[in-house]
């Protein structure tokens, strides 16, 4: 839910609420000084960019040195025995890391064969064994660099992520591999296509003009009928 507590932004099957969180960089709150969004996700050094999004209309910036979107868990049980942490990135200097009771921070960095458009996919999963804490946040290994769509779930826990446009209509979700489908609404609210994310190394039997998603549901027939009243 979001601070008014009028739309839902993840559901979560078979993990505890303090156990999961996701931002798409949409609902900067100010919380005692501390910047961070819904969820509990720490906006940290990074910056709210308007301009770039994987979904929505907005993502998060740093420069190299620097972290944000750090999640963490504390002595509130972590209960599973892997959790799943993922974002998009616009570069492939993108990074998460890791550490578990404040220990050696260990980082992942991009797999340039998880592509889809402008974006790279950094997945990581976590063995936490038997830690009583875990912290998680991305930062960047050179340059300046975007992300979006941060998750850290329970890796058993499947996680659905929902993202809106200005007007209140759910324009993505996003299941459990953080990849989204997309919803396209006509002027008057009506449902019109539908968009899945793929990677670019799936595209390659799809036209040329595809870019990171394929039309997967157009309403024709419902157009057509508009035309014929
Ligand atoms: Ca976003």
């Amino acid at each position: 839910m979001d601070a008014r507590q009028e739309k839902v932004f993840s559901t979560v099957a078979n993990a505890r609420y303090h156990q999961f969180a996701y931002t798409g960089a949409e609902d900067e709150e100010i919380n005692d000084g501390d910047r961070l969004f819904w969820g509990g996700v720490y906006l940290g050094d990074g910056v709210v960019d308007h301009a770039i999004a994987h979904t929505g209309y907005n993502s998060v910036s740093i420069d190299a040195g620097a972290k944000t979107l750090q999640f963490d868990i504390n002595n509130i049980g972590l209960d599973h025995d892997y959790y799943r942490a993922s974002v998009w990135t616009n570069s492939p200097t993108g990074q998460i890391a890791y550490q578990l009771n404040g220990g050696v921070a260990v980082v992942t960095n991009v797999d340039a064969t998880l592509k889809s458009g402008d974006w790279y996919l950094v997945n990581v999963d976590i063995p936490v064994g038997s830690a009583s804490s875990l912290s998680v946040y991305c930062q960047a290994s050179s340059g300046t660099v975007n992300f979006d769509d941060f998750r850290v779930h329970p890796l058993d826990a499947a996680m659905t992520s929902y993202v809106y446009n200005n007007w209140g209509e759910l324009s993505h979700t996003i299941g459990a591999n953080n990849f989204y489908t997309q919803y396209e609404y006509d002027d008057m609210g009506r449902l019109k296509e539908v968009w899945n994310e793929v990677l670019d190394n799936e595209l390659k039997t799809y036209p040329p003009n595809y870019s990171g998603k394929i039309l997967a549901t157009e309403n024709r027939i419902h157009y057509a009928r508009e035309i014929s009243e």
